[in-house]
């Protein structure tokens, strides 16, 4: 097995990461209390007892119960800076060179915060990080697929000036997967990529939704890669496509166990898309509710792969430096 140096100094990007899943809970309660926000009765009401609930999530739709009452805590321009800023502290310690981030407009502006504070807060910290880290970053909107595909319309509306200046580089969908199939957001993309015709595109598909949901992402979204994806496996034409078209899986280990997609890290998929040629990289999804940020998460796929030698790990470190949507120069750096 390789050593923890070894993956810490490996130059790491990080491609699924959701800018409130990094909410810790010792932040959460002080920002609820500066912004006068009371938490529901039934909401645990100490960072323990918050810290407790996050060991045990039954799936996905418990696990986003909870991420959107935390996301009520975050009002001002500065929150969401200070959200940001934190985490780029933290990664910069674990070896992160480069960072694609989502954040989720509707989850702000159904509150009535409106779309510039929430991404001017999170673009200030993308802009200082670069600065005194020297980590670049990319924002991706993503839409929440629970929500009516015609108010999604309406948030790319609102979000125009950021996709047209670049502020906003990419399009995502999350959100519960099932029972909300891809086929549902055509016109979403359609329109994302009329005000922008090289906006990059993503969406989470194949997390606990079937491999279907990816082929139809594809298809239907044209998106250049898939969050999770790890589904894929089931369809073995879908695999061949994926190592041909070079199209990127952002696996999430920790989180798959977390929310109990898998019982443990080792049975993911990731020998099988080795061997296939399927690019993928490792992720941290929501760091602050799943028990890890990056590099956690590449400690804990060597612990469970031991047998991947430097080689290894030097390939999986190349997927996700080509798999980036940074400038080619930017990409000969990292
Ligand atoms: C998410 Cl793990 C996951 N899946 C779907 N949507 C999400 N939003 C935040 N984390
Ligand atoms: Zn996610």
């Amino acid at each position: 097995p390789v050593s923890p140096e070894f993956l810490k100094e490996l130059p790491k990007c990080e491609h699924h990461l959701h800018l409130e899943g990094t909410l810790e809970p010792d932040l959460l309660f002080p920002l609820a209390k500066r912004n006068q926000i009371t938490l529901p009765e039934t909401f645990p009401q100490t960072v323990e007892e918050l810290q407790e609930k996050y060991n045990t999530f039954e799936d996905l739709q418990d696990f986003l119960n909870y991420y959107y009452i935390g996301t009520n805590v975050l009002i001002n321009e500065q929150d969401f800076f200070d959200l940001a800023w934190a985490y780029f502290e933290k990664v910069h310690k674990q070896g992160l060179h480069h960072a694609e981030v989502f954040y989720d407009p509707q989850s702000h502006t159904s509150r009535g915060i409106s779309i510039s504070t929430v991404t001017r807060g999170f673009q200030r910290a993308c802009e200082k990080a670069e600065l005194e880290l020297g980590i670049t970053s990319k924002l991706i909107m993503c839409l929440l697929r629970h929500m009516e595909p015609r108010e999604c319309l309406e948030t790319i509306e609102s979000a125009k000036e950021f996709i047209e200046d670049g502020t906003i580089s990419g399009l995502g969908l999350d959100s519960a997967e099932r029972p909300f199939p891809p086929n549902l957001f055509i016109e979403c993309y359609e329109r994302a990529r009329e005000i922008k015709s090289d906006l990059n595109l993503t969406a989470h598909a194949g997390e606990e939704g079937t491999a279907q949901y990816v082929t139809d992402s594809l298809d239907l979204l044209n998106a250049g890669r898939i969050d999770h994806g790890i589904n894929s496996i089931h369809d073995e034409e879908l695999i061949q496509r994926l190592a041909n078209e070079k199209i990127m899986l952002t696996v999430c280990p920790l989180s798959n166990v977390k929310l109990q997609v898998v019982k443990s890290v080792s049975e993911l998929p990731l020998q099988e898309f080795l061997d296939n040629n399927v690019p993928f990289s490792l992720n941290s999804d929501d760091p602050a509710y799943f028990g890890g940020y990056i590099l956690d998460n590449y400690l804990q796929v060597a612990k469970d792969f031991p047998h991947w030698d430097y080689n290894v790990w030097a390939r999986i470190a190349k997927f996700g430096i080509e798999g980036s949507w940074c400038e080619a120069k930017r990409k000969n750096e990292l």
